[in-house]
This record gives C-alpha cells, structure tokens and sequence, in this order.
C-alpha cells in the first residue's frame, strides 16, 4: 500500500483489522502481509532534528501511541519545548514539537547521523510501536516537498518547504507549485519495488493525491513498479462529495488544476490501459466516476471507526478481485 500519514495511517488500522493480523504477534505468523510504502516528502530539518510526520503518524497510529485526535504526534503530549524555543524567539517554532515526540527525532536523528539509513531507522523504531505493518519510507534519499508561494508580507515569489506552507500559512497564501526537491536523485528504499511487483493487490490510500501519493510518484522507479506489477492497482477517492473531509487535499488539487471531485482525481492517476496506474477506482456512495480502462466501484469511505474502515478496505479489494 501506498500511503502518507493521518488519513492514510487511519486506513491502514482498518486493513490490518480486515486481514486479521495482530499487531502483538510477530509478523511472521500472520497469513497476510502489509507492506506499506510511506511518504517522505513532508520531512523536514528543524531544530537541527530531523522529523518524518508520515512516517511517525503511521508508526503512533499503528503502535496505539497517536493523539487520536490530532492523527499526528503523540497522545498525552506536552509542549514545554516548543514553549521555551519560542521563549528565546527561534525561528520554526510555528512547528508544534511535542516533549515525547521529540524523543523519537532525537533517536532518528542519531542514527542518521552515524550514517543508517531512514529505512534501518523505521524498523529500529519500530521494535517498539508494533504495527503488524512492514512500514517503509518510499525512498532513503531527501526527497522533500517544496511549494512555490507569494510571501504575503513582500509579495515575492519564493520557496518554501511543506511544512511551513501547511502549518504556518496553513496554505492560506497564493500557491503556484509543488516541488519535489531531491526527486531527480532519490532511488526506491530497499524492499519497495519488490514489495509492489510481489504484492496480491496494490492500494493507494485515500491520502492527499498531490503531496502524498504525488511525492511518491515522483521517485523515479515507482511509477514504472506499479504499471508493470503483476497485481491489480486500486485506489480509494480522498474526495467524498466534491469536498475533502480533512487536510488541504482541495487547495493541492486547486493548485494544479485539478476538479475536486473523485472523478478528477481518479483521472489524475489514470488507468493502467492508458498509461495510468489503476485498474480499479472506489469512490463514494453518491459519487460517480467515468474512467477510461477503470473499474469504479462504491463504497461507504467515512472511516468513522475501525469496521467502516476494514470494510472501505474489503471493498477496494473486491472491486479488483482479491478476497480478503
Ligand atoms: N501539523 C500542524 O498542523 N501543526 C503542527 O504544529 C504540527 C507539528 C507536527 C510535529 C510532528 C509531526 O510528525 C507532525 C506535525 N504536524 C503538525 C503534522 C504535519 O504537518 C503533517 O505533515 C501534516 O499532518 C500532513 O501530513
């Protein structure tokens, strides 16, 4: 499954509900796998720490440590450091880091900086929030997402990473483009195209199709793994009645001209027959969607609790031929 991080962490709890897999039993018992290739282009340098929302949403969903409201940091949070860093005035305290997440950077970070990569950082993580979920970044190199703004206080045009447009514009400012900086360079994680061509089904989850699922899209070597697997591609629409139902997913599609509708976005990947990704496309009850070469099905997508989940879950599988 290909994935980023609150919305797409949240499903990825349902399909591991709706495969029966424990996420206290060792993976290797299990009769089904999970493999999920998770987004890194929101990870950012700050405070000289390096942080990887996506990554971190699905480990804390996942391993039962998320602040369930929020989908991203951990649950019983404090703010005291952030609170003193913005105390001495330094700039990026518009990014909330929270006391016991940030143990979690601090580890990623000293094991970067010795020289592991992210994907070894994952699995170190990872021995202590059990997921039941083999989590992979879709790629070790920095492939960051970069948006081109106007800078409301001169008017400029100028870069700036994600995470300053998401949490400190809140993408409330003229956006031109997405930037995926490093893209040119970065080189699928170990395990990821494997992971694509030997998998019964291929997921796209209904994340942000611009800066989650595009980002990933955007690693030379992962379009061309998910057009040639063998396994049937499907994805579920993040856009229910022409709306998002959280993040920004409007605005990102707005920006390149995208409909925000389901059908929109489910042209926006295409069909495999056409040069695209999907073989099948589930949009939601009431929703329609014409795409060429894809099968669309409906679906209830509200993933109001676990069940609703596992069952938006069985009915993308289904709607590409694979029983659960
Ligand atoms: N999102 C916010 O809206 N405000 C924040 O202060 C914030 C801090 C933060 C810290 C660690 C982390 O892993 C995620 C954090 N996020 C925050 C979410 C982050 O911006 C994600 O990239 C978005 O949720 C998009 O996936």
């Amino acid at each position: 499954m290909l994935t980023g991080g609150v919305g797409g962490a949240r499903f990825l709890t349902g399909l591991r509900t709706l495969l029966g897999i424990d996420p206290e039993r060792p993976p290797g018992e299990a009769e089904h796998e999970i493999t999920a290739v998770v987004n890194v282009g929101d990870d950012v340098w700050l405070h000289g720490l390096r942080i990887t929302p996506d990554l971190d949403s699905c480990l804390y969903t996942l391993g039962g440590g998320v602040d369930a409201e929020r989908g991203w940091g951990r649950a019983d949070e404090g703010w005291r450091l952030t609170e003193e860093l913005a105390a001495y005035g330094v700039e990026g305290s518009w990014f909330g880091l929270g006391d016991r997440d940030t143990a979690t950077h601090l580890i990623r970070t000293q094991m970067l900086q010795v020289g592991y990569p992210l994907s070894d950082v994952v699995t170190a993580l990872s021995r202590r929030w059990h997921t039941g979920v083999r989590l992979l970044p879709v790629t070790d190199d920095r492939c960051e997402t970069h948006v081109e703004i106007t800078d409301p206080e001169t008017g400029e045009r100028r870069a700036v990473h994600f995470q300053e447009w998401w949490v400190r514009y809140k993408a409330q400012v003229p956006t031109h483009r997405f930037v995926q900086v490093g893209a040119d360079k970065a080189r699928p994680a170990p395990g990821v195209v494997e992971a694509i061509e030997q998998a019964d089904a291929v997921i796209l989850a209904p994340s942000n199709p611009v800066v989650s699922i595009g980002p990933m899209l955007a690693v030379p070597g992962i379009r061309g793994a998910l057009r040639t697997t063998a396994a049937p591609v499907v994805g579920l629409s993040p856009i229910i009645g022409g709306a998002v139902v959280r993040g920004m997913a409007d605005i990102c599609l707005q920006t390149l001209g995208v409909g925000v509708d389901a059908e929109s976005v489910g042209r926006m990947y295409g069909g495999r027959s056409e040069g695209g990704l999907l073989d099948g496309w589930l949009v939601a009850d009431g929703d329609t969607a014409e795409i060429e070469g894809v099968r669309v099905g409906q679906a209830p997508l509200l993933m109001s609790d676990d069940a609703a989940t596992a069952e938006m879950a069985r009915a993308a599988l289904g709607l590409v031929g694979v029983t659960a």
